[in-house]
């Protein structure tokens, strides 16, 4: 099936073996190797990603300019076909790329030590160091309104509208959640009306799995870029909380699971804030904090509204996933919000020690 993309990339089609690889949600991927090497092949899913090729433009643009102002930065972009292109349309009309595999990477689903958590952090943060200075209206914005926590609520709100009588009863609690946490909302709607809270180029999908490790929990670089486009901090410090604090992540049923590592905060703080420190504005900083809020809710609110909306974006492996997953998100919120004075205490610690 995928003979004539590798044909593209000059690669010999008998000698490799092609097998699905890691747990993305939204694109297909694959490995794809011999006895010498190594590649990831992904499909793009172009009905959450309507025009590829903004894709393709932003990592060009963005690789040339790491490539000019740090040349040893490991920024794993899409390969080169034969005739020059980085995406190709397949015979099955979809799209594909091909990218190096990077040879002693693995990644990992769940953290265990702080270590590398406070690795990713310091990947993510100095992804936007480096691009600081990166002039960010060359970039497209690849998915329109992304982490608009304002759009997700109306999208849920319309899904309340539409929604089948009896989804709305099993989400009876989770709606009740998402209404009432709309103080979050509240708090975005101020930060986005705020001059001071600049735009950066942002990844904005930090999950602990979308970072390479070496065996030593050493971060070796940052993939699924997709979605490195222009916008706030909060979305990738926040991801990072949502994903990181928690020993379970968003597919755990048992609630239970779900709980606050507090030292992980801390090796998140710590990470970004060696990277970042220097670069944000006092006002973003304020809002460190907010971050995991937002991105939580977020999330929560992405997955409610999936499950009233028959699972049309995230899909479901069994009846009930979405509202299970956004379950998991307000628990997970729940513990967030109670741990914030701890976290207060946490930044104020850090601090005094980074002076
Ligand atoms: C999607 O494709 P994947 O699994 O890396 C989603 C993220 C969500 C995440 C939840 C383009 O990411 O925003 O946080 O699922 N990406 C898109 O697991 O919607
Ligand atoms: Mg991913």
């Amino acid at each position: 099936m995928f003979d004539n993309i590798l044909i593209n990339f000059g690669l010999n089609v008998s000698e490799y073996t092609i097998r699905p690889f890691g747990s993305g949600l939204i694109n297909h991927t694959y490995k794809i190797s011999d006895v010498n090497q190594a590649y990831i092949l992904q499909q793009i899913n172009d009905s959450v990603f309507k025009h590829p090729n903004h894709i393709d433009n932003n990592l060009a643009l963005i690789k040339q300019y790491l490539d000019e102002t740090n040349p040893g930065y490991l920024f794993v972009a899409p390969l080169k076909s034969k005739t020059g292109k980085s995406i190709i349309k397949a015979d099955d009309g979809k799209y594909y790329r091909l990218f190096p595999f990077i040879e002693g990477s693995h990644t990992v689903n769940f953290l265990q030590d702080t270590k590398a958590a406070y690795n990713a952090a310091v990947q993510f943060g100095r992804f936007t160091h480096l691009l600081n200075h990166f002039d960010i209206s060359k970039l497209e914005y690849t998915l329109t309104d992304f982490h608009n926590l304002k759009l997700r609520f109306k999208q849920f709100e319309q899904a309340l509208q539409t929604a089948h009588e009896e989804k709305l009863k099993q989400a009876a609690d989770e709606i009740k959640q998402a209404r009432g946490n709309i103080e979050i909302l509240h708090t975005y709607n101020q930060f986005t009306a705020n001059k001071e809270i600049k735009l950066r180029v942002i990844h904005h999908d930090t999950k602990i799995n979308n970072v390479l490790f070496d065996d030593e929990q050493n971060a070796l670089c940052l993939v699924d870029l997709d979605t490195v486009m222009p916008g706030y901090y909060l979305s990738d410090v926040g991801d990072m909380m949502r994903t990181y604090l928690s020993p379970a992540n968003e597919e755990e049923k048992d609630l239970d699971k779900i709980v606050i590592r507090t030292d992980f905060f801390r090796a998140i703080y710590k990470g970004y804030m060696s990277e970042m420190g220097g670069i944000l504005t006092e006002t973003e900083k304020q809002y460190f904090i907010f971050s995991g809020k937002m991105m939580i809710y977020m999330q929560g609110l992405r997955f409610l509204t999936d499950f009233l909306n028959n699972d049309v974006y995230y899909g479901a492996q069994y009846e009930g996933h979405n509202l299970i997953r956004a379950k998991n998100q307000f628990k997970l919120l729940e513990g967030y919000i109670n741990a914030e004075p701890i976290f207060k205490e946490i930044i104020i610690g850090v601090d005094k020690e980074l002076l």
